[in-house]
């Protein structure tokens, strides 16, 4: 059995994908970043980075239990646990996991901070507007790097969806909270559909967030949790 420590994020949608598509048996641990959860004790023993995705597999190297945070490194060690989401030729390997660490290098943060100065700083942002432009054009820049790379491919590493797939989908399907229309770049549109009709990305987890926090509509506490301004206090 594997822990999954999980709240509704893109990077934890990467897991919970790996997991249904390799049928894994697991059980959803609620995180709720929102309110500190994520900087409760027994979860920093889990993760000490604080954040989530992170899983707990009980049937770990050995049979010993074993913990695991970082969404690139569980995703390569769900596909080494079952020998499955990443080619066996060697190159197209390489090239699957260039793809997944492209993902959380480049990807993510830059797609992150579009999200934030876009959609979640205050004034909708507009207090910054040289902190939107910037990431604005880094969104552009993420998007057309994975465009090219998927012209006239299927998936990222060639023929076979991969763990490299399953690392950048979830954030293209979230777009339009980069400034971007995905339809402007049209491999990766056609690529995300293709992805978004298999059961592993149809596959729910009980959304336990309240309905102003599902729009997004955070309080100052929740902000202040997510989004601190100040140096950590520290004791
Ligand atoms: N590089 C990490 C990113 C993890 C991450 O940023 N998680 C966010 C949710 S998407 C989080 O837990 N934020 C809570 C916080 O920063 O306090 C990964 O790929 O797993």
């Amino acid at each position: 059995m594997i822990d999954l420590f999980y709240f509704v994020s893109p990077n934890a949608r990467k897991i919970h994908m790996a997991l249904e598509e390799l049928d894994l048996p697991y059980a959803v641990r609620w995180v709720d970043i929102t309110t500190g959860d994520q900087f409760a004790p027994q979860f920093l023993q889990v993760n000490p980075n604080g954040k989530i995705p992170a899983i707990v597999d009980h049937d770990g190297p050995g049979g010993a239990p074993v913990a695991l945070f970082e969404s690139a490194a569980i995703l390569l060690y769900l596909a080494e646990k079952t020998g499955a989401l990443l080619p066996d030729d060697p190159v197209a390997r390489w090239e699957a996991i260039c793809w997944t660490v492209w993902q959380v290098a480049n990807q993510g943060p830059g797609l992150g901070q579009a999200t934030h100065f876009l959609k979640y700083a205050p004034d909708g942002g507009h207090t910054d507007p040289y902190a939107q432009d910037r990431f604005r054009a880094e969104a552009g820049r993420v998007y057309r790097v994975l465009d090219e790379r998927l012209a006239g491919r299927e998936y990222l590493a060639g023929d076979m969806f991969s763990i490299a797939d399953i690392a950048c989908f979830p954030w293209t399907r979230l777009h339009r909270n980069h400034g971007v229309d995905v339809a402007e770049y049209p491999h990766v549109a056609a690529w995300s559909e293709r992805i978004a009709t298999r059961p592993s990305a149809r596959a729910k987890i009980e959304d336990r967030r309240d309905e102003a926090t599902k729009r997004f509509e955070y309080s100052a506490a929740q902000r202040a949790v997510l989004f601190p301004t100040a140096p950590e206090a520290r004791s």
